[in-house]
């Protein structure tokens, strides 16, 4: 099927990013709520917080929901299993390759929907029974691979036959329109949200999205899984310690512990507030509907003049 809407059963075609300790039940149902697809970020976090947030969303909404497993997690195959076992429609995955759980969801009737980097990773899901795929370019915040969204959406949609979703620098009507014109079918978006009323996160890192230009985040973390956030000490010193040859699970654990800093206190020095670089295009805070709404208001008008593309 190459239409997102009626693959996911939503209005809009777009997906919110699965982003950790962020994407809880509360900012997921106001997503679906709003006629997205709203997703559960399981992060860093075990499955019984998993469950209990799949148990929560059911009672704020009625629309599909999803949920998105962080594949570096030391819980991701225990949560792979709990999904199918409480009946969870669709999900997505990040960081890392999905395909030995893939099996066992298309089995269960998922749709199964990974984000990847590359050419390479999306033929290979595709071959595995991805319904779909996210492709998300370096633009975006969090962990991120090394390709762009403008460069990489054409080549992947060139590559596969699943639909493509764009995801990486979208955060109004024009990052629809240009990820339709490359050839993605739906977005997904993380940015943006943060910046809203519904997000549950401290006031502190919505200020730091709203008050961020252009040139103000960077890349941190370890080699092979970089991380963008928003430029401030803990950042800075976080790129020396690097330097410094800092293993690889000693930077993760400074990765996911800082996150909460950012995410629970606003601890604007030593927080890791994860970001994208569309930060500098989020001037205020608006209800996640009137996010969605914006986006996508006579959408389907302009993007009849791309048939010509
Ligand atoms: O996963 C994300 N964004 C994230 S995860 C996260 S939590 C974290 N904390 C510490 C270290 C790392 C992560 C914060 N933000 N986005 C989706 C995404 N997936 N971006 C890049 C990838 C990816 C990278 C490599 C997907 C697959 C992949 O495969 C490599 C392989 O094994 O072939």
């Amino acid at each position: 099927m190459n239409n997102i809407n009626k693959l996911l059963g939503i209005k809009y075609p777009v997906i919110q990013g699965g982003m950790a300790n962020i994407a809880t039940a509360e900012l997921a149902s106001s997503v679906s709520n709003a006629g997205g697809l709203g997703l559960i970020g399981a992060g860093g976090n075990d499955v019984n917080w998993v469950r209990d947030q799949i148990h929560k969303i059911r009672k704020l909404t009625d629309k599909p929901f999803g949920v998105n497993i962080m594949l570096m997690s030391p819980h991701a195959s225990d949560i792979a299993q709990m999904l199918i076992e409480e009946n969870v429609k669709v999900v997505t995955t990040g960081a890392g390759n999905p395909v030995p759980y893939m099996e066992a969801w298309k089995k269960a009737n998922m749709i199964v929907i990974p984000v990847i980097p590359s050419v390479k990773l999306a033929m290979r899901v595709e071959k595995a029974g991805a319904d779909a795929i996210i492709a998300e370019g370096m633009e975006a915040g969090g962990h991120i691979g090394k390709l762009t969204t403008m460069a990489m959406i054409p080549q992947i949609a060139d590559a596969v036959n699943i639909p493509v979703i764009a995801a990486g620098g979208i955060a109004d009507k024009r990052g629809v329109l240009a990820s339709f014109a490359l050839g993605a079918k739906g977005v997904q978006i993380g940015t943006v949200l943060l910046a809203t009323k519904e997000c549950p996160i401290h006031e502190n890192y919505k200020k730091l999205v709203v008050d961020a230009t252009d040139t103000d985040t960077i890349i941190t973390g370890p080699e092979k899984a970089p991380v963008r956030v928003i430029k401030n000490q803990m950042a800075v010193s976080y790129v020396n310690l690097i330097k410094s040859g800092a293993s690889f699970e000693e930077l993760e654990n400074l990765t996911l512990g800082s996150l909460k800093k950012a995410v629970y206190e606003g601890n604007i020095e030593n927080g890791s507030f994860m970001a994208g670089q569309i930060s500098g295009l989020v001037k205020e805070i608006r209800t996640v509907k009137e996010v969605l709404d914006d986006m996508f208001l006579e959408v389907d008008k302009y993007k009849d003049s791309l048939h010509v593309l």
